[in-house]
């Protein structure tokens, strides 16, 4: 891995004044992170988000089996309490998410069949993005919908929805989104983009198809959300894979978004110094790489401290000790990775 993010901690730290969210402003860019319902109770919290975020997301409050309780109910205060605080805070809100195989509520698979889905699905875009239609950023309208593993030729999962709606899912949901905000930049979202290995590499084959399908169909779709779970073992990389990559989706004439960075450290040492410096250096190497893309315009990581990871309550590491996944601690306290994060972005180059 290069040194780049182990200087940065050292210049970062001259630097510590500039929050993530104003050097992110600086370069042109939009900063943010992933935030639950719960965390927006808690005022220190709250102080952290708004001065380092200029983009937020929630963790879990737009998801059907959040935001669509019942067939015929809805359930918009937790969205509704982001939507208000960003406001106030200036914020931009992304959506997330109208369309995905994971956390949908147990009536939905009770009720739902080929003869009724795609209406099922229609309707809930129309009445969710409808709600928020004007107050969001980015929507991801479609989450998740390539795995590879299934073995179809399109790469599409096996999904709910691939197999009561068909393949035409997709555009069914585009449509929808478009139709109930034309405001709203609309995403397809994905993991597993990044890494020069073969397993990444045909994924990404299998998105930029999939890209290149809905924009034929004519399905509304103007971004590329890249999600960047990355993992701190994974070693050395040229990145060249994700360089072409972007190079492609940014020839389709679509805008690109980091959407969920975080740096899982399960396989490190457990000694915490190190960690941490890894962690850093994972974030810098990556995001100075990224960044080059003129087709990238926002970075969020998925949550703002370790404390509230999704590492730390779904993959515990095997010594047990807590994951240190994000840029700030448990104590909300900056780590070598806000700094390399805050490097990368400060180092963005700018608009011709
Ligand atoms: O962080 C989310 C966690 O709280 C949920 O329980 C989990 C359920 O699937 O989803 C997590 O968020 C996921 C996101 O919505 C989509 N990409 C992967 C994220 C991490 O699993």
């Amino acid at each position: 891995m290069k040194t780049v993010a182990i200087a940065g901690t050292a210049r970062g730290q001259a630097i510590e004044d500039g929050s993530l969210r104003e050097t992110a402003t600086r370069s042109g860019l939009l900063f943010g992170s992933a935030v639950s319902y719960r965390e927006l109770q808690d005022s220190t919290f709250t102080s952290l988000l708004a001065r380092q975020a200029s983009i937020v997301v929630p963790e879990n409050e737009m998801k059907w089996e959040r935001i669509h309780p019942g067939p015929n109910r809805y359930d918009f205060k937790a969205g509704d309490a982001l939507a208000t605080f960003a406001e106030a805070h200036e914020q931009k809100l992304r959506g997330h998410n109208l369309c995905w195989h994971r956390q949908l509520p147990p009536w939905f698979k009770q009720l739902a069949n080929a003869g009724n889905a795609q209406e099922l699905l229609r309707t809930h875009i129309s009445e969710v993005a409808g709600h928020y239609a004007g107050k969001i950023h980015s929507w991801d309208v479609v989450n998740e919908a390539i795995n590879i593993e299934d073995g179809r030729p399109d790469g599409l999962r096996k999904s709910i929805w691939l197999e009561l709606v068909g393949p035409d899912y997709l555009a069914v949901a585009f449509k929808a989104a478009s139709a109930a905000d034309g405001k709203a930049v609309l995403t397809y979202n994905d993991y597993d983009l990044e890494q020069d290995s073969p397993k990444h590499e045909a994924k990404r084959a299998a998105v930029l198809k999939l890209l290149a399908t809905l924009q034929s169909n004519g399905a509304p779709i103007q971004a590329l959300g890249i999600q960047s779970h990355l993992k701190a073992s994974q070693g050395r990389s040229e990145w060249t894979g994700l360089h072409r990559f972007l190079n492609k989706v940014e020839a389709m004439k679509l805008q690109v978004f980091v959407t969920e960075l975080d740096v899982n450290d399960a396989d490190l040492p457990g000694n915490i110094e190190e960690r941490d410096r890894d962690v850093a250096a994972l974030y810098g190497d990556f995001l100075h790489q990224v960044l080059q893309h003129r087709c990238v315009k926002a970075v969020l990581t998925w949550g703002l401290t370790d404390r509230d990871s999704w590492l730390n309550s779904f993959k515990p590491r095997a010594d047990g000790l807590p994951k240190r996944p994000l840029p700030f601690d448990s104590n909300m306290q900056a780590k070598p990775a806000f700094y390399a994060i805050q490097e990368a972005l400060s180092q963005r180059p700018r608009t011709p």
